[in-house]
């Protein structure tokens, strides 16, 4: 076995970041449609938790926001004239396009790709499938420059394959890692993958709430990836019905603990029996179950216990759960997690992280990154102006405040200054993390 580490690649919040209401069967936000969002308070707190991982001695990287407004869509869908012009009428005449043209939605990582590690890829390379997220249409416009973006961090062929993403056809519905779940001995070691998917292609989904990822579309992904140990476990019908839009809104697993909500598998015999055919001989899976009578739903998705990121800390032998805040805050939440660090299982301790701002649009802890297993060989051929250090957090702390609002109603969207503003703040950030000088579509129009 090849000794690997687990990268985090966290989406910085980008300067549109706002509370419109854009993700039914979401239901932060839902709720919090229309409230005032503060985007440079959500960057920074952001920050603070990709120094808290890198401080416990986690590689971590930096993925930069997309160029928002996309006067792209807006065009693509007939609106014309200046941009300005363009963003005013589509404002005017089409204001449910013009909000899904300014959603800082690509902070939550977790949603960028599918990622298979050496370890499980059948030509030993790390493989990435960006996530076309065809289910929203504000996310739908991610997966081409998500895909310009791993190629600028992982740019190295013969270690890295890159996808494109698979065919933008409602057949292949896909929402990255927020629905696969890898469980190994140690992350260098070879894996079981979990494909968690909603519903089928060919199926009749009757919910009253998307089911987001197709068995279809993660079929392709392993193939694809040549995914190794590959199960295909069914979402709860009752969790996406409860609030629970991915998988990782109900469950979390790392290394040999999967840690779940009764809810979240529709056959959860089933997954069991088919994670311990896979792991057979090479590891023993510990299920970690919490039931409905512990945690019902709705502080589930109140609390966002299971959207924790669940980590492999250097020194500590039991994992650390890093959960949000609003965990803590969650009387019945808060008695699982702490209940849980004092038995003798495999999560250890709990700590708690503020990232309250991404939390009222849904994206906790778990949401905002990308998990990405890597050999010491592959972390040395990532982008290192992308890797997150004490300096890079100084250096993008000072650009959060000099360029982002610390105030964004939904009506502040239709400001075509934010169109300037936001391009000037990407643009500076291009040369902060290396990206080059063509990176983002209003950069190769220029
Ligand atoms: O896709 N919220 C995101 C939250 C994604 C959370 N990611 C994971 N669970 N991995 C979503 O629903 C809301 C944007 C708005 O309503 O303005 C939004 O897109």
């Amino acid at each position: 076995m090849t000794f690997a580490l687990e990268a985090n690649c966290d989406g910085l919040v980008g300067p549109t970041h706002s509370y419109v209401g854009l993700s039914p069967g979401n239901l932060a936000s839902t709720r919090n449609a229309g409230e005032v969002s503060n985007p440079r308070g959500a960057a920074l707190e952001g920050l603070s938790k990709m120094r808290r991982l890198a401080d416990l001695g986690l590689p971590q990287f930096v993925l930069a926001p997309h160029e928002r407004p996309a006067v792209n869509l807006l065009k693509a869908l007939g609106f014309s004239g200046s941009e300005d012009a363009i963003i005013a009428s589509a404002w005017k005449d089409a204001p449910a396009l013009a909000a899904a043209a300014c959603s800082a939605s690509p902070m939550w990582a977790a949603n960028a790709a599918t990622v298979t590690p050496s370890a499980d890829a059948a030509d030993g390379r790390v493989h990435f499938t960006p996530a076309n997220l065809l289910t929203n249409l504000h996310r739908s416009l991610e997966g081409p420059q998500t895909t310009r973006s791993l190629r600028r961090l992982f740019p190295d062929e013969t270690r890295f394959a890159v996808h494109d993403p698979l065919p933008a056809q409602p057949h292949f519905a896909d929402e990255g890692a927020a629905n696969h779940v890898r469980l190994c001995a140690e992350h260098g070691a070879p894996g079981v993958n979990l494909f968690v998917w909603g519903r089928e292609a060919w199926g009749h989904w009757d919910g009253r709430f998307p089911a987001r990822q197709t068995r279809e579309a993660f079929e392709a992904v392993q193939r694809r990836h040549g995914a190794a140990r590959a199960v295909f476990p069914q979402q709860g019908k009752a969790a996406i019905e409860g609030g629970a839009f991915h998988n990782d809104v109900v469950c979390v697993g790392t290394r040999e603990c999967l840690f779940f909500h009764e809810r979240a598998f529709e056959d959860r015999a089933a997954m069991e029996r088919e994670v311990r055919a896979a792991a057979n001989g090479l590891f023993e899976p510990v299920f970690v179950e919490v039931t409905e009578a512990e945690l019902p739903m709705a502080d589930l998705v109140a609390s966002y216990l299971f959207n924790s990121q669940l980590l492999v800390v250097p020194g500590e032998d039991r994992l650390v759960l890093l959960a949000p805040v609003e965990t803590r805050d969650n009387p019945r939440a808060y008695a699982v997690a702490e209940g849980l660090a004092a038995s003798n299982g495999p999560i250890g301790r709990v700590e708690y992280v503020d990232v309250r701002q991404s939390m009222r649009n849904g994206g906790g802890p778990a949401c905002l990154r990308l998990r990405v297993v890597l050999t010491e060989a592959e972390l040395a051929a990532t982008n290192p102006a992308q890797r997150f250090t004490a300096d890079l957090q100084e250096t993008l702390a000072d650009w959060i405040i000099r360029r982002y609002r610390d105030r964004l109603s939904p009506a502040d969207l239709a400001d075509p200054r934010l169109l300037t503003e936001s391009r000037e703040a990407l643009d500076e950030l291009t040369q902060i993390l290396g990206l080059g000088d063509d990176f983002y579509p209003f950069q190769r129009t220029a």
